[in-house]
């Protein structure tokens, strides 16, 4: 499904929002659009799935607008409010993960585990942690948004000045089609690793972040969502009253439903959930909360 628009009315009714990658203190980070969509909605629970702040770009470059801090009071008055936040914090706020901890509604921990209403059970962190080249993340997002006729015109130039110093042509273009099958094979190899960390926490799925790349797929029976980012995309993940997750693009004025999940692999549960529970998980050990 795509391409749906949603009426202002069905934003509040969102039972947890998944988000990730608004990268604060990056020059591209669309922090204007992250909070509008904060200001709209009001849910039970809010996961911020890491790199929300980039603390990389901060200890090079301090770089802070005061979008920021509204975004920043919007999420204590939204926990002042009710909401209950879990903050799993990623490799560009690793400095955060030197305080795990639970003050009021708001925990911060590597991972968590965390229940819909329909009774699944999804583990939630921000996937850094299943990178083997963290690095290679970089680039991936250079060419998603550069494009290979891009670096083409580039490649002109460089030659020209390669034939002045009498080296020989390279050619940017093969090497792009060898990063590019290099892309995708980075997605499926980070995808499969996360999606067997979910399957070792007998988990129905995972909520992850950190490639850039927002998505809600099966693989191997486990629901694989990525919440996107906040830098080339503007996306959230959003469990609606049911439990059922929805991928929402919140680039434009009016979001717009970029995926829904599949069902058909979703056991049918005979009973309906009685209480629902969030379970938070800690490194060293599970910890469980009602939600
Ligand atoms: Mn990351």
């Amino acid at each position: 499904m795509a391409n749906r628009s949603l009426e202002n009315e069905e934003l509040t009714a969102y039972r947890t929002i998944f988000l990730s990658d608004a990268h604060l203190g990056c020059h591209y980070a669309q922090a204007e659009s992250l909070l509008r969509f904060l200001n709209r909605v009001e849910p039970e629970e809010l996961y911020i799935v890491g790199d929300f702040i980039d603390g990389w770009r901060l200890k090079r470059r301090w770089f802070w607008q005061t979008v920021y801090v509204q975004i920043l009071q919007r999420l204590l008055h939204l926990a002042a409010n009710g909401t209950q936040i879990y903050y799993a914090p990623g490799n560009h706020d690793e400095f955060l993960r030197d305080f795990l901890c639970h003050f009021g509604q708001i925990t911060i921990s590597d991972q968590f585990l965390h229940q819909t209403a329909d009774g699944r059970r999804f583990v939630i962190l921000h996937g850094d942690q299943f990178d083997d080249v963290e690095r290679t993340a970089k680039w991936l997002s250079v060419i998603g948004a550069f494009a290979y006729d891009q670096l083409v015109l580039v490649n002109g130039i460089v030659n020209q000045f390669r034939r002045w110093f009498h080296l020989s042509d390279c050619r940017f273009s093969s090497h792009v089609k060898v990063w590019a099958k290099q892309a995708v094979q980075f997605i499926s190899d980070f995808e499969q690793r996360v999606v067997c960390h979910a399957k070792e926490l007998e988990c129905d799925g995972v909520i992850c972040g950190h490639i850039h790349v927002p998505r809600i797929t099966s693989l191997n029976g486990i629901t694989y969502c990525n919440t996107g980012d906040w830098v080339e995309h503007c996306t959230a993940l959003v469990e609606l009253e049911s439990g059922e997750l929805m991928l929402l693009d919140l680039s434009g004025q009016i979001p717009v439903l970029s995926c829904r999940e599949s069902r058909d692999h979703v056991e049918v549960l005979e009973e309906p959930q009685v209480q629902p529970v969030t379970q938070h998980a800690f490194a060293d050990g599970f910890m469980l909360t009602d939600s």
